[in-house]
């Protein structure tokens, strides 16, 4: 396929300032009028042919100022349409009739339908599945759309900007007419058509404006909406605050749909929503849904800004827009909510699926320099990473001058398509620094490892830090350069507190950070009497991983006594991931896995610490996953071995804390009515945590299944669930929760999600057959992202013994489902199909059985270049 690179970007020879768009819709056959003012960006320049994107489009009628053009005046295909010699004139106007059909429609880019309704995903290039248009971030355009249809059908008709007009059509149909005055690029387009129902709400901004909010949703699902209103509410109030950012048209309308191939979309004025991201009630959600939920709402709206007024030059650019709104979503979460939890769960994500992708074959820069398929690269890299360098930004500036930048940033840069050069420099005029080494976080892929020793001179009163930063190769980056890498730190003495000192010898100490600029720094504190334990990478101030030599016994008193939460947490963390390595090695050579003592008392300690919040005792006591077992160990895995060690651990500690954890467990029972707040959150949290644990002992099945039918929130009994699903399959009472649930909830499809994942995360080898049997199940279908994610998504993602069963069965069933699924919806097919991009770090039998299943999809005649582009770089 054809390889697209940064360097060849250039501006278009036309621009397109006014759009107006017709739809005459109907299932089968849509049509499009778009009426195209084009201009000419140079006017002295003539003769550039006029070379208009398309995709699978069908031309019915094509006139340039009002006349049709002579068939030889242009050559249209389905993905193309060129005017030969457009006219000598500025401007001129071209309108295009296309003819689409939504219900046909599948891979769920352009205009599609779901559960009756009409709508739109157009980012990144699904614009030109509904006309032909120069499909480029970069063409800003002021657009009108003219929306017709039946009545009966579609009784809500809503594009982008304000509504102008509506009426009556005759013959049952009628008509609404859009404005949007900010010029945007089309992958912002919206259209929504059909008959939902509504949450109506409004919000004055800080200006006195007073702006209509609406979230549609499905008829009788009103009730489920509140909490996104609220979450949306409390957005607008945010940016305001935190940004000085304001909204700026008189509606914002939020819709719900079920079939959708993302989270949710920003399209100006009117954002699109897959609806698990926005219906949530105690029943049917989970916390982490509610937290979700509020994030997600946040992020799309905050897109107002950073994405919609100032938007991306190119695709290449992706992150101007993604790595710094999923950064101010952060911080919106971290403010309404705990700062210390929210990092940690921030930086658990980011290793989850950042890390193994910036360590595996789809490696690529948080500014990539070339693409085959745009669509792939809506990444982990892009979005989290992303996030974390802005994050870097605002560490290295400080706050005021971070505020400063962002400030010049949007008013240098509002109306206008801008680059990852236009951001940084932002910074630099504002904050008067130089970011040229920092740049290279963007421009430069993998994951920096830095090596620290240290040592102490007692007599000298000295402590020194030997420091070093290398970057490994990645995919066609084989040398790297060195990076600014800002290291927050603390030296901790034996009271626990942070011993003052005085850095020497020019060393890039500044305000609790060190800034690593070279390959080696020597870092030398003086006024040190005694050997501290030493807390680096507070907060995680750096996207990095770290060896450093410490001992066990500091790393313990770090758990108990680091004054920054996020590092006290890595340091219970870092124990108990040092001790399942060694576990699982032991495992493998058929001895029994040895576990320290302290790491049980550590528990103790943590749990029974009343200045900590339960959510964060949860995280604490929660031990690594599988996967980031796997990751840390990063070659010649074995995922059963690691699956029994981390089984032994959590018996180990459950054992020696045994009675205290059950008191604990009594005590955190719900009182009091539901709330999705932070606080009870928390609790829940802890005591899921502390079932999960108690759950390993005798009694166990019995202990979760009354859980199961104690509780009165999907959280509980999504808790209890897997418990029972994962710990006690096969038991009669896993079996019988399994169907109380699936009886309870079966109309519910969000919900049914979350029975079809907690079984397809069942270790063991039975989970290939049963995966296999459940996507026969009435409840599921292969046309719906959602349950596509739920079912198989989870499996190839979040199933390690299971879908890394030895025999490889489980790659055969990977194989198959995802060419199955690439006939409809190849960006979800490619999406999934990154489930095996770590193939390289397994066991040498694993290993080959995986490639065999990857070169099988390959070798397919007629891929996608979603899946072919996934497929092929995996392989390389
Ligand atoms: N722009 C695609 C969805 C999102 O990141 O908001
Ligand atoms: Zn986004």
């Amino acid at each position: 396929g054809q390889v697209f690179r940064l360097e060849d970007y250039r501006p278009s020879d036309y621009l397109i300032p006014r759009t107006e768009l017709r739809f005459v819709l109907s299932p089968d056959s849509t049509i499009v009028t778009a009426t195209l003012t084009i201009r000419r960006r140079d006017p002295s320049e003539r003769g550039a042919p006029l070379t208009l994107d398309g995709d699978g489009l069908v031309l019915r009628r094509l006139e340039l100022d009002g006349m049709p053009l002579a068939q030889d005046a242009y050559a249209a295909t389905p993905d193309q349409l060129v005017i030969h010699a457009p006219p000598a004139q500025a401007e001129f106007t071209l309108a295009i009739e296309t003819e689409v059909a939504p219900s046909q429609n599948t891979a769920l880019m352009g205009l599609y339908r779901s559960n009756g309704v009409y709508c739109t995903q157009c980012e990144a290039e699904g614009f030109r599945r509904i006309t032909y248009f120069l499909d480029r971030p970069d063409i800003l355009s002021v657009y009108t759309v003219r929306i017709e249809a039946l009545r009966q059908e579609a009784p809500l008709l809503l594009s982008n900007g304000n509504p102008t007009e509506n009426g009556d059509l005759g013959g049952g149909r009628h008509f609404a007419v859009w404005h949007d005055p900010f010029p945007k690029p089309s992958y912002l387009f919206a259209l929504v058509a059909g008959d939902l129902g509504v949450v109506a709400d409004h919000f004055t901004t800080m200006s006195g404006r007073k702006v209509s909010l609406g979230i549609y949703v499905e008829h009788g699902k009103q009730h489920l909406a509140g909490y996104a209103m609220d979450a949306l509410k409390r957005s607008m109030t945010w940016d305001e605050r935190v940004f000085g950012r304001e909204y700026d048209l008189d509606v914002f309308n939020i819709v719900a749909v079920s079939d959708f191939n993302m989270g949710a979309m920003e399209n100006k004025g009117l954002n699109i929503f897959n609806d698990k991201y926005v219906l949530a009630d105690e029943n049917t959600a989970t916390d982490a849904d509610f937290a979700n939920i509020e994030a997600i709402i946040a992020h799309e709206y905050f897109h107002n800004w950073t994405g919609n007024r100032i938007t991306c030059r190119d695709w290449f650019q992706l992150c101007l827009k993604e790595g710094l709104t999923v950064f101010r979503d952060h911080e919106f979460s971290a403010d309404q909510r705990s700062r210390p939890v929210k990092r940690i769960a921030e930086v658990r994500t980011l290793r989850a699926h950042q890390f193994p992708e910036d360590q595996g074959p789809l490696a690529h820069p948080v500014r990539p320099r070339r693409y085959r398929e745009i669509n792939n690269f809506y990444t982990a890299t892009v979005y989290e990473k992303g996030s974390e360098v802005v994050r870097m930004i605002r560490t290295i500036l400080g706050a005021e001058d971070f505020r400063k930048g962002m400030d010049l940033y949007f008013e240098r840069h509002d109306g206008e398509a801008a680059t990852i050069e236009d951001f940084l420099k932002a910074f630099e005029d504002a904050a008067g620094k130089d970011l040229g080494q920092f740049a290279l976080w963007y421009h430069q892929a993998g994951t920096p490892n830095v090596t620290v020793t240290s040592s102490h001179d007692a007599a000298a009163a000295q402590f020194t830090l030997q420091i070093e930063q290398s970057v490994p190769p990645t995919p066609s980056e084989s040398r790297k350069r060195l990076m600014h890498i800002p290291l927050a730190f603390g030296l901790v003495g034996s009271d626990g507190r942070d011993l003052a000192y005085a850095a020497a010898d020019g060393a890039a100490v500044e305000d609790g950070v060190i800034h690593l600029r070279k390959r080696r720094h020597t870092v030398t504190f003086s006024g040190i009497d005694e050997r501290p334990a030493i807390s680096l990478n507070r907060g995680f101030s750096a996207p990095i991983t770290l060896s450093v030599e410490q001992r066990l016994e500091d790393q313990l008193f770090l758990a108990r006594h680091d004054g920054d939460p996020f590092s006290r947490w890595q340091a219970f963390n870092t124990v108990m991931t040092d001790a399942l390595i060694a576990a699982s090695r032991h495992i493998r050579d058929d001895r029994a896995p040895p576990f320290s003592p302290a790491i049980a008392e550590l528990a103790t300690a943590v749990l029974g610490d009343d200045g900590l919040e339960w959510a964060f005792r949860a995280l604490a006591l929660t031990p690594p996953g599988e996967a980031d077992i796997a990751r840390e160990i990063g070659s010649n895995i074995d995922p059963d071995a690691i699956f029994a060690a981390r089984e032994a651990l959590l018996r180990g500690i459950a054992q020696v804390n045994a009675d205290l954890f059950a008191a604990a467990y009594e005590r955190l029972a719900d009182s009091g009515p539901f709330s999705p707040d932070a606080a009870s959150a928390g609790r829940r949290s802890l005591r899921n945590v502390l079932l999960d644990y108690r759950s390993t002992l005798a009694g166990g099945a019995d202990l979760a299944a009354r859980h199961f039918h104690a509780a009165s929130n999907m959280t509980d009994r999504a808790a209890a669930l897997t418990v029972l699903a994962h710990r006690h399959q096969g038991t009669p009472q896993a079996l019988e929760a399994l169907t109380r649930f699936e009886k309870t909830f079966s109309s519910d499809a969000l919900v049914m999600d979350k029975w079809f994942a907690i079984q397809a995360a069942a270790p063991g080898p039975a989970a290939v057959e049963a995966v296999r049997g459940l996507s026969a199940h009435p409840a599921f279908s292969f046309g719906n992202p959602n349950r596509l994610r739920s079912l198989f998504g989870t499996f190839f993602s979040g199933n390690q013994t299971g879908f890394h069963r030895a025999d490889g069965a489980g790659y055969a069933l990977f194989a198959e489902t995802i060419l199955e699924i690439e006939k409809r919806n190849p960006q979800v097919a490619a999406r999934l199909a990154t489930g095996l991009r770590s193939w390289r770090s397994l066991e040498p039998k694993r290993q080959e059985l995986a490639r065999q299943a990857l070169v099988l999809i390959a070798s397919t005649p007629g891929l996608s270049a979603d899946l072919s582009d996934i497929v092929e770089r995996t392989l390389a």
